[in-house]
């Protein structure tokens, strides 16, 4: 009996400490996201203008150059690069475990000096990097110096994708602002960023084969002003686009700050800019004009060859401008009216057996994919791509909730989770929504961001593995310039960021927003206009 109890005692005994160790503590008030493992070390490291940082030859050129500019602009700091490693110093070290995580790293503070530890290929040191900044944000002195808590770090995320998106169709933001979004997402440890870069109000990007695209097909004779169901316009010619001299400056400045840019081009809805700059490519051949308004039209990409010929001719241009691995090519709200009336279409649906346009849909669907995976690319699209049946390899982003991701998953496909619900951050943010800036509609909190679950309970354990992550979406229709991007994506970003990166077990709501508010400082450093509701949290 005593035996047993003795059992009993030490089992809640371990059962305990692995509760408080998972528990987070004190000291951890300066991360977002909540690194795996922290563990608190006595006593403080000194980190002035004096400190010196050797590379030990395993930091990129990248890092390197990235490491000297934050320090340089975000706190002032000069710190000379020394040729040998000494007491005192920030060092950079090669991990011996070489079956570490490509993102994995270790930052140790202790008062002698600071150690960074990752894979020499992979964005390791990035990360630690970044979060040696944040522990600097948060312990500045006024002097300028910093006297930063000593720990121990361990620290690898959970999800492969940790993306967030940017429309620049409904509104068009300058390729400084996109650099600046991109900053964001490195401070919080993103690494994809989802460029949707086509749609009915605007064409974004140039394309040299098809110049109109973006001379015709980049600018629309007004805009919808405030509310839908207003139905107002005004009559201001408005647009922009992006080089592809300006594409290669941002691909490369996301990849010093190791973010694979996803590119959207859409098919074959959300086409109408295309079709104002080139009219053959709709089933009518109509001249349209670029969309003023917000919605879905049913002018789209006809199924007739020379428009695949002019699409892969198109995404030939795109593919040599990214090279990450996926290309978006949209999928989502494509009506099917023109297909039904169109002789083209219905050729191709008696030619190729298809059963109804929701198969015509899935053959074009398919039909590009084939030509993206000739390319070595692989293609992604939104959840209506399950639709008249999956092409082969397909990646699905779920936007109408989790279902789309689920039915791909049991399908064994990889998706990306993105349900409008909490994932879209043009929703509203706060209530009531009459003292908010007009947004689309809908409600996505703070919190339900914070609690989203990216891995659906209906999935089992051999499906989970099709999750590579989520995403948060900024649609533009209601969001004009970028201070208002900034407002309704920070902090919601931020709390994503920590759906993403950390094992449930370490989330906790009220540690992060105690975090959040201490993080501010940085965020107003940076004169981010995030929204300031959590402060009354
Ligand atoms: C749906 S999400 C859309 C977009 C809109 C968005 C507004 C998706 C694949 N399509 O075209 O901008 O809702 O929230």
């Amino acid at each position: 009996m005593r035996k047993k109890k003795g059992i009993r005692f030490q089992f809640c005994f371990v059962f305990l400490s692995f509760v408080l160790s998972a528990q987070i503590q004190p000291y951890d008030t300066v991360f977002i996201p909540q690194p795996a493992v922290t563990e608190k070390i006595s006593g403080v490291f000194n980190l002035s203008n004096s400190t010196g940082w050797f590379t030990g030859n395993v930091l990129s050129q990248g890092d390197v150059d990235y490491l000297r500019d934050i320090l340089n602009i975000q706190f002032n700091l000069n710190l000379s690069q020394v040729n040998t490693y000494k007491p005192g110093t920030i060092r950079f070290s090669e991990a011996a475990d070489t079956s570490m995580d490509r993102e994995a790293y270790e930052l140790n503070i202790a008062p002698e000096g600071i150690e960074i530890s990752a894979r020499k290929d992979g964005a390791g040191f990035f990360y630690g990097i970044q979060s040696l900044v944040q522990c600097m944000a948060a312990s500045r002195n006024p002097s300028g110096s910093f006297a930063l808590p000593c720990m121990k770090v361990k620290d690898a995320p959970r999800f492969k994708w940790r993306g967030m998106h940017l429309d620049v169709c409904r509104h068009f933001f300058p390729l400084d602002f996109i650099k600046r979004y991109i900053d964001l997402l490195a401070m919080y440890k993103l690494n994809t960023f989802h460029w949707h870069l086509t749609d009915d109000q605007g064409w974004r990007i140039e394309i040299k084969k098809f110049p109109m695209l973006t001379r015709v097909g980049a600018w629309r004779k007004g805009s919808m002003l405030g509310a839908y169901a207003d139905q107002n316009f005004d009559t201001l010619r408005y647009g922009g686009f992006y080089t592809q001299d300006e594409i290669r400056e941002v691909v490369n400045y996301a990849a010093q700050r190791h973010i694979v840019v996803v590119p959207e081009i859409e098919m074959p809805g959300h086409a109408v800019a295309a079709i104002a700059a080139y009219p053959f490519l709709s089933c009518t051949g109509r001249q349209i004009q670029v969309e003023k308004a917000w919605g879905v039209f049913n002018d789209v990409f006809c199924t007739k060859d020379s428009v695949f010929d002019f699409l892969e001719q198109v995404l030939q241009e795109v593919l040599a401008l990214f090279p990450g691995e996926y290309i978006h090519i949209g999928g989502d709200e494509c009506p099917k009216l023109n297909w039904k009336e169109c002789r083209h279409c219905q050729k191709r649906l008696r030619d190729e057996h298809l059963k109804d346009e929701h198969e015509l849909q899935s053959y074009f669907v398919k039909r590009i994919e084939k030509f993206l995976n000739s390319k070595g690319k692989k293609m992604i699209g939104w959840d209506e791509i399950l639709e008249g049946g999956l092409a082969p390899k397909a990646t699905v982003m779920s936007w109408r909730g989790t279902s789309g991701g689920i039915a791909a998953a049991k399908l064994k496909h990889q998706v990306v989770m993105s349900p409008g619900k909490p994932c879209y951050f043009d929703h509203y943010q706060y209530q009531p929504v009459a003292n908010e800036p007009l947004a689309i509609g809908g409600y996505n909190p703070l919190d339900s961001v914070y609690a989203f679950e990216p891995v659906p309970k209906e999935l089992s354990v051999s499906e989970q593995k099709y999750i590579l992550g989520a995403q948060g979406n900024v649609w533009t229709e209601y969001i004009l310039n970028p201070k208002h991007v900034e407002y309704m994506a920070v902090p919601r970003m931020c709390a994503l960021s920590e759906v993403l990166w950390t094992m449930p077990e370490r989330k906790n709501r009220s540690n992060f927003l105690m975090r959040l508010k201490r993080r501010i400082k940085m965020l107003d450093l940076m004169q981010v206009n995030y929204s300031k509701h959590f402060l009354e949290q």
